[in-house]
């Protein structure tokens, strides 16, 4: 089986301009990564659980998996030297090296180190989300927020990593989807999942329905359309639902299915964040042949203002994103906030 490295030496030929640093940067992701996988397979019984004392800027405690997992990207992507800029959930400003090689990195990465953690203690999968863009500032210099607040149709790769029952890497760079699973005898990520598709129609819908009195009338159509009993509808739905993004959307991505958390009357924007949750997922969703957006405008075209903006967000089989947009567009205009 081919190993991440050979694959991303070998895709390399894809990219005109990158001499190897973003091969370099994508290793150095993994690597990190590996170091995650090793800290939450034994987050049971090390005493790396119990909140580190401190919040991030959604104002939740931050557990030590997220501050650990955080330290080890950030010192990965500083340490291969082609990444200028980070942000990163788990920090309230922009992340910049003061290293004259990682100011001269050509790349900028938002990311998620640890998605879904409050699940680390009750033994469910979680993810690291990230995103990489070309940096548009002068190089020389460390990296600046604008270089981050680019659309996510000009992200150059995606990816997350998923530490489940195994731990795996899934990642684009514009010429699909391929996942890789870790082997953890050898530590080597491993070709897996080549080339993966999402049905174009699936039977699984992904929502915290506890918020349904709170949910646009749109998506409250979308899920009746979903648990209509019509013999005649032959929709045979069910719904699953982890509380990590990162799970529900891998199974969705394997089986078709959709991924929604709609803006709500509490919160119109909802509760993902554009730069580092939902722009790479939307990413990996195209790349696989499924769709994203916050009901009304492709997530990837939305122009970002700030690190950790939220945006609602539709994303799975194409068919059923495409079903829930038409209600959406029917039923809630008023909850159209990307004006
Ligand atoms: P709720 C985890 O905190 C997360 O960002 C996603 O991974 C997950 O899908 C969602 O929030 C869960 O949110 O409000 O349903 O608990």
């Amino acid at each position: 089986m081919k190993t991440l490295i050979e694959f991303v030496n070998e895709k390399q030929n894809d990219f005109s301009y990158a001499s190897g640093e973003f091969s370099r940067l994508l290793n150095d992701i993994g690597i990190a990564s590996k170091y995650v996988h090793r800290e939450v397979n034994k987050a049971g019984l090390a005493d790396i659980l119990g909140y580190e004392g401190t919040q991030n800027i959604q104002g939740e405690d931050q557990k030590k998996l997220d501050v650990f997992a955080n330290d080890q990207f950030i010192k990965a992507l500083k340490h291969g030297g082609q990444c200028c800029a980070i942000a990163s959930e788990e920090n309230d400003e922009l992340v910049t090296y003061d290293n004259q090689i990682s100011n001269n990195g050509k790349y900028v990465v938002a990311i998620d180190p640890l998605d879904g953690s409050t699940n680390i203690e009750v033994n469910v999968s979680i993810g690291t989300v990230f995103s990489v863009h070309r940096r548009k500032s002068e190089p020389g210099k460390p990296g600046i927020e604008s270089d981050l607040l680019q659309r996510g149709t000009e992200m150059v790769a995606a990816g997350y990593v998923i530490y489940g029952s195994s731990t795996m890497l899934v990642y684009t760079t514009g010429n699909g989807v391929n996942g890789f699973t870790l082997d953890p005898s050898v530590g080597l990520f491993l070709l897996s999942h080549a080339d993966i598709k999402i049905p174009d129609g699936g039977n699984i819908y992904s929502i915290n329905e506890a918020n349904y009195i709170y949910f646009p009338e749109g998506v409250k159509e979308y899920i009746r359309y979903c648990q209509d009993d019509d013999p005649k509808s032959l929709r045979p739905y069910t719904t699953r639902y982890i509380g990590s993004l990162v799970a529900d959307f891998h199974r969705n991505l394997l089986r078709g299915g959709i991924y929604m958390y709609p803006g709500t009357k509490k919160n119109l924007n909802g509760k993902l964040r554009l730069l580092y949750e939902c722009n790479p997922v939307a990413f990996i969703a195209e790349q696989a042949g499924g769709k994203a957006s916050d009901g009304f405008r492709r997530t990837l075209e939305i122009q970002p203002e700030s690190l950790h903006q939220r945006t609602p967000f539709f994303v799975g089989s194409k068919h059923m994103v495409e079903k829930a947009e038409y209600f959406m567009q029917y039923f809630s205009k008023d909850f159209d906030t990307t004006k």
